[in-house]
Formats: structure tokens, C-alpha cells, sequence
């Protein structure tokens, strides 16, 4: 234990927690430690391209944003199809970028994309600066959300015409 005016080397920084909520069961916090713990670890080889800086080629480890979501049970008839198609997900950067999917995307009787909440990027682990969003099947890199501080799952509200 550290004595008075002995800073601690590790307790200061503490790790990213991501908010899971929404139209959900089981609402829920989660380090990038019970990331990597509580689900198995997909890797992703990807190349994207930046409006700013051309493309750019990296490697994520972490698990399948639909088995994380979908142990936080969300609100809608898991054995419906049409059911599950109204719900979206919304991302949040720790910067306040955010980024809108669709159920359906992530969904294996639909896109089944393997779009990913990675625990780690280049072999480095994310555990301090939080997880990021990893969509293969984008061109563009502009929903690679780092460093994702919520995310929101529940049906699309539009008006009823
Ligand atoms: N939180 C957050 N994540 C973000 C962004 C951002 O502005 N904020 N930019 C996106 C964009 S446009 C790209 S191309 C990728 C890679 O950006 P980087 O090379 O600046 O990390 O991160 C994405 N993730
Ligand atoms: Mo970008």
C-alpha cells in the first residue's frame, strides 16, 4: 500500500468503461477487461480509407458487437426477425463523435457483419484509452469510433406517418 504522499504508480489512471443502455434488459458498464474476459476474441485485418490521411491498414482483436449487445437482452422478440429489424445502435467517441447502425447490420439472418469492439489495435491493448468500433465492411473509416464512451440499442423512433 502506498503511504501518505507516496504516489501510487497505477491507481491514478483508471480504465475505460463503455455505458451499454438503452431499450435493454440488462443495462450495463464494461472495462475493456470485461470485454476481453466475457466473450471470445475475433481479429480483423482492415484497411480503410480517410478523407484526410489516405488509407490506413491495421489489425483489431476483441469480440463480436452482436454478442456483447445481445447478452444485455435487448427489447424486442429475439425470435422475430422483422422484430429485430426496427432496433439501431448509436456510438459514442469519447470526443462526442457518434455513429448510428442498424441491428440488422450486425445481425446473422441479415448483413452478419463482423463488426467488432475492439480490445486491442496493432497488437496494443486499449484497455486505458476504451475500445473501438472495427467495421470491415466500411471503405471509409469514419465509424471506427476509438475510444466509445456509450452505447445506445433501441427501435427506431421515427413518427408513425
Ligand atoms: N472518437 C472518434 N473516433 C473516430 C474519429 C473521430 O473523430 N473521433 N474519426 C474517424 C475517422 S474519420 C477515421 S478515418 C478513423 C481513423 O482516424 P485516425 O487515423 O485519426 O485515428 O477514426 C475514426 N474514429
Ligand atoms: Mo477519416
Amino acid at each position: 500500500m502506498s503511504g501518505i504522499g507516496t504516489p501510487s504508480r497505477t491507481a491514478s489512471i483508471p480504465a475505460a468503461c463503455l455505458r451499454l443502455d438503452g431499450e435493454l434488459a440488462r443495462p450495463a458498464s464494461l472495462t475493456v477487461a470485461d470485454l476481453r474476459a466475457r466473450w471470445g476474441q475475433r481479429h480483423a485485418e482492415v484497411v480503410f480509407d480517410c478523407a484526410k490521411n489516405g488509407p490506413q491498414r491495421h489489425t483489431f482483436d476483441g469480440p463480436l458487437l452482436r454478442e456483447v449487445v445481445a447478452d444485455a437482452r435487448p427489447a424486442f422478440d429475439a425470435a422475430r426477425r422483422k422484430d429485430r429489424s426496427r432496433f439501431l445502435l448509436d456510438v459514442t467517441g469519447g470526443d462526442g463523435h457518434r455513429t448510428v447502425l442498424s441491428w440488422a447490420e450486425i445481425d446473422a439472418d441479415f448483413a452478419d457483419s463482423p463488426i467488432l469492439l475492439a480490445t486491442a489495435m496493432d497488437g496494443r491493448d486499449l484497455d486505458l484509452t476504451g475500445s473501438q468500433l472495427v467495421v470491415p465492411s466500411d471503405r471509409c473509416g469514419a465509424r471506427y469510433i476509438s475510444a466509445i464512451t456509450r452505447v445506445w440499442v433501441g427501435a427506431c423512433a421515427f413518427p408513425a406517418p
